[in-house]
């Protein structure tokens, strides 16, 4: 059986969780204390030398890890991911998006304004400019959503798979989506594919 190290309110590791649930796979489950260093033992950093979540223990005991590269390999030769050549470097160039110009944004924000009791003198300087680059990436995802009701194919598939993952937590981070009806409206798509599960989801 497949090991999934994970945080639960972790989006990277909710792609992951997400993903397991629609295609029903079953799996152990290891809870790790981000907050109290548990990724960062050495005993975690020979599953993976980045000592982050999610990484996922397959089968044959190999390690992988990046939330993104997980999900591809689940997903791979299933709906969520398209034979079509385009489709799939389509797929790839948004999940690359999210994970340059949004999840360091959106995520980071989410994780210092809500899970950090204080922030230190460097993130208070480096705030504004993430929430910047935060609305500039919702932005995007907006004038996308305009003209197709899923990001690749107008199917439902892993790119909105890794983007629902902090934008449907964009709050937390003190991010207003009141101005983005059409992320709104694809937020509602997403959370009602059949085999949806919330972000606190365990197996
Ligand atoms: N690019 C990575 C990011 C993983 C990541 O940032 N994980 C965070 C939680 S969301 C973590 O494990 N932080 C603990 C640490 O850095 O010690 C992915 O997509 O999996």
């Amino acid at each position: 059986m497949m090991t999934l190290y994970d945080y639960m309110v972790s989006g990277n590791g909710y792609k992951v969780r997400l993903v397991l649930a629609h295609l029903g796979l079953t799996y152990k489950l290891v809870e790790c204390d981000i907050l109290k260093g548990e990724t960062r033992t050495p005993e975690f950093l020979a599953r993976n030398p980045n000592g982050r979540i999610p990484t996922l223990q397959l089968e044959d005991g190999t390690f992988l890890f990046e939330s993104d590269a997980i999900i591809w390999y689940l997903a791979d030769g299933t709906p969520l991911v398209s034979k079509d050549r385009l489709a799939r470097a389509q797929t790839l160039q948004w999940m690359f998006f999210e994970q340059y110009s949004h999840e360091p944004n959106i995520a980071v924000a989410r994780f210092w304004k809500h899970y950090l009791p204080k922030l230190s003198p460097l993130q208070e300087m480096r705030l504004p400019e993430i929430m910047k680059s935060g609305y500039s990436a919702l932005d995007v995802m907006e004038k996308h959503l305009a003209v197709t009701p899923f990001f690749v194919a107008g199917k439902y598939g892993l790119a909105d798979i890794a983007l629902y993952a902090y934008t449907h937590v964009a709050d937390e981070g003190g991010f207003d989506l009141a101005a983005y009806p059409k992320i709104n409206a694809w937020l509602e798509r997403v959370a009602s594919q059949p085999g949806h599960v919330p972000i606190d989801y365990k197996n």
